[in-house]
């Protein structure tokens, strides 16, 4: 198997990204040769964005759509020739406006792609009902068809079309959810999974409905977007809008491993990952260290040891 990564610090503030911590910690040699034999990790480096100038808010509100529009077609663009490639695509970001891109880019070549989006926040929010005029509170109403006549064109975003249906993405790990992302959820038929779902009904239940729903009457590729901040703050600190109650590390590695299991990922975002905001640098190098570990999972690290480097036990000569 062969996987692209690429790293995208963009974020609406206009502000790059500090990889450092997490590069060096996605020891490449390492999940290459050690963990997951047989896999080819390539990475395809940094991706860069331009800063659009004169970038007004739409509606007095939303911050830097042309400078968002045009930096998520240039990752569009990227993700769609690593699939096309026959590569799986890993995106590490920056905040979650990434997946504008990345499941644009990979629905170019996967027209039938399947989300499942694990995140204490639903980010579907439109133009029109946001808050905050953060566009990582809304990626997902931009790709959603059945959302399209609630959304206003905004200018940077004539080239992106909805490529998915409201019954094509799960949410896992919700607890933050804005009363207008509840109503487009209740009234779409979205299907979410919250904290107190998985304090419920167990996270072995829900990715068994996960991926019933997603996958058991077609095989399709999946596109895993993964929000840092659906752990628990005290496993994930350094992140921009932490809330209690999330994920345990148990609960975030048994989703990952259900989803490898499946054979069918396809692409990765692993988003939101900021160590300019760890209090210190250990917080900092543990959320970098959990995304290494949801990574890794993804593609073949377990917990019960890897087999695969012994072909048979060495004897006494
Ligand atoms: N719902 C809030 C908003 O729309 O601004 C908060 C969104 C936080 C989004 C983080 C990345 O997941
Ligand atoms: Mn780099
Ligand atoms: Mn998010
Ligand atoms: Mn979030």
């Amino acid at each position: 198997m062969a996987i692209s990564t690429y790293f995208f610090g963009y974020n609406p503030a206009i502000v790059r990204m500090p990889y450092g911590v997490l590069e060096s910690k996605l020891n490449l040699p390492f999940l290459c040769y050690s963990v997951l034999p047989g896999c080819r990790v390539y990475d395809r480096g940094d991706l860069s964005f331009t800063e659009v100038p004169n970038d007004e808010p739409y509606n007095n509100l939303v911050q830097y759509p042309r400078s968002v529009g045009l930096a998520s077609q240039v990752l569009a663009d990227a993700v769609s020739r690593a699939v096309a490639a026959g590569h799986s695509c890993v995106t590490m970001g920056g905040d979650h406006s990434l997946a504008l891109g990345s499941v644009s880019g990979h629905a170019q070549q996967c027209p039938h792609l399947c989300v499942i989006w694990v995140d204490a926040h639903s980010d579907i929010n439109t133009p029109l009902t946001t808050q905050s005029g953060n566009l990582h509170g809304q990626p997902v109403s931009f790709l959603l068809r059945e959302l399209q006549d609630k959304m206003p064109l905004l200018p940077g975003f004539s080239w992106l079309k909805p490529c998915l249906s409201t019954s094509d993405i799960v949410y896992i790990g919700l607890r933050d959810v804005d009363p207008a992302e509840h109503y487009i959820l209740k009234n779409y038929d979205i299907q979410y999974y919250s904290m107190r779902d998985i304090d419920r009904l167990g996270i072995q239940k829900v990715m068994e409905r996960t991926l019933e729903q997603l996958i058991s009457r077609r095989q399709r590729p999946i596109h895993l977007s993964f929000d840092i901040d659906a752990f628990d703050p005290s496993l994930a600190p350094a992140t921009g809008t932490p809330v209690l109650g999330g994920l345990t590390y148990r609960e975030g590695m048994y989703v990952t491993e259900e989803i490898h299991n499946t054979g069918l990922l396809s692409a990765v975002d692993l988003v939101e990952v900021n160590p300019l905001l760890g209090a210190s640098q250990e917080d900092a190098n543990a959320t970098a260290s959990l995304a290494v570990d949801v990574i890794a999972t993804c593609f073949g690290q377990t917990r019960e040891g890897a087999h695969a480097v012994f072909d048979e036990l060495p004897s006494p000569s």
